[in-house]
């Protein structure tokens, strides 16, 4: 009895109106005549993790039993989306739900849509996250998500005149039905003090650490439910808590405010998620969070896990940590410290199951965003780690010289310490020494991380890096998200392409097949019909029939280009209102963008501001009614993203060459038959390759043409002076056309183009300018277009992260699914 878990409840629809009352009655406190929507949707999620129950429960136990394997995902950003469309998928439990709360005279789309997604992620980083926990519990893969649960995830985007206004996100305020806390398994975490030498009764010298204060991480589980194949993994979040004796300290000494102000300053660690994408600030709250979470999670994997015996010699038999980006490397030298400080290991043995242990995935190129931490802050949160970097580095030095005998120059090039601008430590180098393995996340990237991010590295341990291109669950983002597409695949080829998506291939003969291509059109057309009738709900935004539907949804970051766009959208309406160009000759077309910017990154939200008074008068303009329409939701989210991503024709993916590690979102939107426009950067490239030519739209340069126009000297102004059409487009703007006769409304965002152009869009405007046309070509011919789309969802089925997980599995984690 002790080790059996609770049965689970019955599928029948009687059943789970039985469930779903009793739950409302005793969880929510109401009938069903007195209870509210939210009420309703909490009872319904209950309902639900009943029954995941049983399955989690029965997961633990057999992992356990098994003694397997576990992927430990070490990542500070997860950005699940909602959770009960998922749960329902997983479980099956889609038509007995909507059937019983039919009964009940409730409406399961109106309970879903009261969920409010938990924003615990910036962008690609995090999402990828929530995607490769998804594919691990559908692979039967006994995996730990572990992280941070922010109290306030990534902030509310609104517009106020079009500018972005941050709110908070308060996520939990109505309750949070998919966690579990477990406060009596909380960890105590460490902070500052200093460290010094004790001799043991063995007669040993040891370092040990005298902290000078601490917090508690409190867990909460969460279930990943894998798809209908009873398997449940487990995403571990920790919340900040000040500890015991913090309050008691506190409280004795009388002064009930500070004691207040103290205990928050404690919880204040898990409080927010910084909002920086690929910029991140080095702020010392930031490596507190870091901490944090790493030193709970190496914690709780030895103390609940494993058996209380277990010789952690053998450590690495039973985890492998995947870093997810440098977030989360300190966890290097914590396992060291673990190792040393806490159960006796000489250096060289924690060394050894220390750098088995670690693997190491680098999600960006841009130098801005790969950490350093301050020496001095690192040795004043943290002064035990510091001196374990210290000597990792040493040894580590000690290999390079002895590799290149002679070569100074070469080891304090490729020193984990950085001397300028101030001293500090190169987390990304930290992660590439520690590490077994270490990717990139798409063969351009990885390419470019071996041949210009970490070249001596790579050529000291050319083994040690591999590629593993990203991917994205089918669960949500086509069989959740698309329903319609989804049972016109079925139909065809079956339903085995959920979990296994390269089967999409088989729909490559429907690309000719009239009656399918109109039935896709329809699906097509349905999905921009439900976007239409939220966008109305939720913005107030009109989408008007039968337009293109041109997609450019990702965070505002100037090397992803939303200003190439921007020009794009400006040249057409100065062409057409200085009559250059008849509105006839246009094809219908709707721009939407969903983007957030960082609150501090100002050229971003200038960009932001700039696109909706761009927008305003484009669809103010008579001259373009019906023509050319732009749309800017605010808060673009995974929730948006669902209902966007199955309505779009076309998939904005114009990053400068060699900028875009990957991209995500361009995955997403050709699996959902949306024609790519695009560099040839990040997955793009894999992209092109396996849709083919025909059926993506290339542009711009390419990462080589890039490096030698930067090599010979780029000079923006001579775009802006050799080409009409885009010096028109930046006059206008300048002119202060949009922003009611200000000229200098826009100087950051236009000054910026023409005298330094980080990013190239200028370079790039004629070929975008070209590529655009070709849509507009293919777009008047229908036929052709719905084959290309077709062709889209049929051959990428490669972006699964199912794929992406087989691939980590057998390249970097050497170990099987359970089954
Ligand atoms: O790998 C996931 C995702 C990529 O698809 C994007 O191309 C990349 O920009 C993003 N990286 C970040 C930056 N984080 N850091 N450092 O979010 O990762």
């Amino acid at each position: 009895l002790a080790t059996a878990p609770v049965g689970m409840p019955s599928h029948s629809v009687d059943g789970f109106v039985r469930e779903f009352l009793h739950e409302l009655n005793t969880n929510q406190g109401v009938t069903l005549s007195r209870s509210s929507v939210n009420d309703q949707y909490l009872a319904l999620a209950s309902t639900v993790k009943n029954y995941l129950m049983a399955r989690w429960l029965e997961t633990g136990r057999k992992t356990r039993e098994a003694k397997a394997k576990t992927i430990g995902y070490l990542s500070a950003e997860y950005l699940l989306g909602r959770q009960l469309g998922n749960a329902l998928l997983a479980t099956d439990l889609n038509e007995v739900a909507s059937k019983g709360l039919e009964l009940c005279g409730l409406d399961l789309a109106t309970l879903r849509a009261q969920e409010v997604e938990p924003g615990l992620g910036n962008g690609g980083l995090g999402r990828l996250a929530a995607c490769f926990i998804d594919s691990l519990a559908t692979m039967d893969v006994p995996c730990i998500g572990y992280g941070i649960r922010y109290e306030y995830g990534i902030f509310r985007q609104t517009f106020v005149d079009g500018r972005q206004v941050e709110q908070p996100d308060t996520w939990l305020a109505l309750g949070s039905p998919w966690e579990f806390p477990h406060p009596e398994a909380s960890v105590q975490v460490n902070f500052g003090g200093h460290t010094e030498k004790a001799t043991g009764a063995d007669g040993k010298e040891r370092t040990r650490w005298v902290p000078a204060w601490n917090v508690l991480g409190v867990p909460y589980n969460y279930m990943v439910p894998g798809y209908l194949n009873g398997r449940v993994n487990t995403l571990r979040l920790w919340s900040a808590q000040a500890t015991k004796a913090f309050d008691l300290q506190i409280f004795n000494s009388g002064d009930y405010a500070q004691a207040v102000r103290a205990q928050t300053f404690a919880e204040n660690i898990s409080k927010v998620l910084y909002p920086e994408d690929s910029t991140p600030q080095g702020k010392e709250l930031r490596l507190q969070q870091q901490y944090f979470f790493v030193a709970c999670s190496l914690r709780d994997f030895i103390d609940n896990e494993l058996e209380e015996d277990f010789d952690l010699h053998n450590l690495p038999e039973r985890i492998t940590y995947q870093l997810n980006d440098t977030h989360p490397v300190i966890a290097v030298p914590e396992l060291m410290r673990l190792l040393i400080d806490e159960h006796d290991f000489a250096w060289d043995e924690a060394w050894e199951v220390t750098r088995h242990c670690f693997n190491y995935t680098c999600h960006t190129l841009l130098p801005e965003a790969l950490e350093v931490w301050p020496t001095e802050l690192l040795g004043r949160l943290l002064p035990r780690h510091l001196e374990i970097i210290y000597q990792i580095n040493e040894e580590f030095l000690d290999d390079v010289r002895e590799a290149f005998p002679g070569d100074e120059i070469r080891a304090r090039r490729m020193s984990m310490i950085a001397e300028h601008p101030e001293r500090g430590v190169r987390m990304a180098y930290l992660a590439t020494v520690a590490a077994s393995k270490v990717n990139g996340v798409a063969e351009l990237h990885s390419q470019l991380l071996r041949d210009k991010v970490l070249p001596d590295f790579s050529e000291l341990w050319p083994d040690k890096f591999t590629n593993v291109t990203n991917g994205v669950t089918p669960r949500r983002f086509v069989k959740l998200a698309n329903p319609r597409l989804s049972d016109l695949i079925s139909d065809a080829i079956g339903s085995g392409w959920v979990t296994d998506l390269e089967r999409l291939k088989e729909l490559e003969p429907y690309a000719d097949d009239p009656e399918f291509k109109e039935k896709f059109r329809e699906v097509k057309a349905a999905n921009k019909t439900r976007l239409t009738t939220l966008l109305k709900a939720r913005d107030g935004i009109e989408l008007p029939d039968g337009h293109l539907l041109d997609v450019m949804v990702k965070r505002l970051h100037e090397y992803k280009r939303q200003s190439l766009k921007l020009l794009h959208i400006v040249s057409l309406y100065e062409q057409v209102t200085s009559g250059k160009l008849s509105a006839s000759d246009l094809t219908p077309r709707t721009v939407v963008f969903g983007a957030k910017a960082a609150p501090g990154y100002k050229i971003a939200k200038d960009t932001i501001y700039l696109i909706n008074k761009v927008a305003a008068k484009v669809n103010a303009a008579p001259e373009l009614e019906g023509r050319l329409k732009v749309a800017f939701p605010a808060n673009y989210n995974v929730t948006l993203a669902e209902e966007l991503i199955p309505a779009a024709d076309l998939s904005e993916q114009i990053s400068l060459a060699g900028m875009e590690a990957s991209g995500t979102g361009n995955m997403k939107l050709a699996l959902n038959g949306a024609l790519t426009i695009g560099t040839d950067d990040g997955a793009n490239v894999e992209i092109r390759r396996l849709v083919g030519d025909k059926h993506f739209f290339l542009f711009g340069m390419n990462e080589p043409q890039v490096a030698e126009l930067s090599a010979k000297g780029y000079d923006p102004g001579s775009y802006y002076q050799s080409n009409e059409q885009l010096r028109s487009a930046l006059d206008l703007i300048l002119s202060g056309h949009f922003s009611d006769g200000d000229q200098h409304q826009f100087d950051s965002v236009v000054f910026n183009l023409l005298n330094e152009d980080r990013f190239m869009a200028l370079a790039d405007f004629q070929s975008y300018i070209d590529a655009q046309a070709k849509v507009e070509e293919r777009y008047a011919d229908q036929e052709a277009w719905t084959r290309s789309a077709i062709l889209n969802v049929a051959r990428t089925g490669y972006f699964s992260s199912d794929r992406a997980m087989r691939d980590y599995l057998q390249r970097i984690w050497h170990t099987t699914p359970m089954i």
